[in-house]
């Protein structure tokens, strides 16, 4: 199924159809699908600087220990070996670049190895110039397999808590950086 209810009610701007295909994602029967949405005051390009580096996701993810790219050179398919920081359920993931869009600035990893639970996530990130002013709207929505033993409600909650994380610490380094 193709699951994007959630599309009207978490963006409040109007979002073009073109962007709101990216976050269009196929659901299998087992897996669940969610989004978050992050206001930034700073420009999309202060925002995209920081997010398009996929050789570098510790700029601002926080469980992020280090990374290491293993194949490629930054193109769509180049993968890269993430280790994260002690204390959640994982140790490394492998992650590929599925789509890497400078102009429309949309950018996309699925999770391809690792010794975590989170089988077959991809999420896609998109930043849009936020309606009033000149900061930055990111949309950032996955899918994932709903881990053997846990509810569609628990993954949900637990992504949903790691990308909120995530992004409310790429708005911190944005705003920073502007200072
Ligand atoms: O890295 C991201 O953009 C998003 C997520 C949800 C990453 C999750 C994670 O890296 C952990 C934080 C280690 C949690 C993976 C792949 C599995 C986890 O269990």
């Amino acid at each position: 199924c193709v699951h994007n209810e959630w599309f009207p009610l978490t963006c409040a701007t109007q979002v073009p159809d073109t962007v709101a295909r990216y976050h269009t994602h196929a659901v299998g029967p087992n897996q669940c699908c969610s989004a978050v949405v992050q206001e930034i005051s700073s420009p999309v390009v202060t925002v995209w600087s920081v997010v398009r580096r996929f050789d570098n996701p510790q700029a601002y993810k926080h469980f992020v220990k280090s990374c290491h790219v293993v194949v490629g050179d930054g193109d769509v398919g180049t993968l890269r070996e993430v280790s994260v920081v002690s204390g959640l359920p994982a140790g490394r993931s492998t992650e590929r670049l599925e789509i890497l869009d400078e102009e429309r600035h949309v950018i996309s990893f699925s999770v391809v190895g690792g010794d975590h639970r989170l089988a077959n996530y991809r999420s896609v990130t998109t930043l849009h110039p936020s309606p009033a002013g000149n900061g930055t709207v990111v949309i950032e929505s996955y899918v994932v397999d709903v881990p053997p033993g846990n509810t569609r409600e628990d993954t949900s909650v637990f992504v949903d808590t790691i990308v909120r994380c995530n992004l409310q610490s790429l708005a911190q380094i944005a705003e920073n950086s502007a200072r």
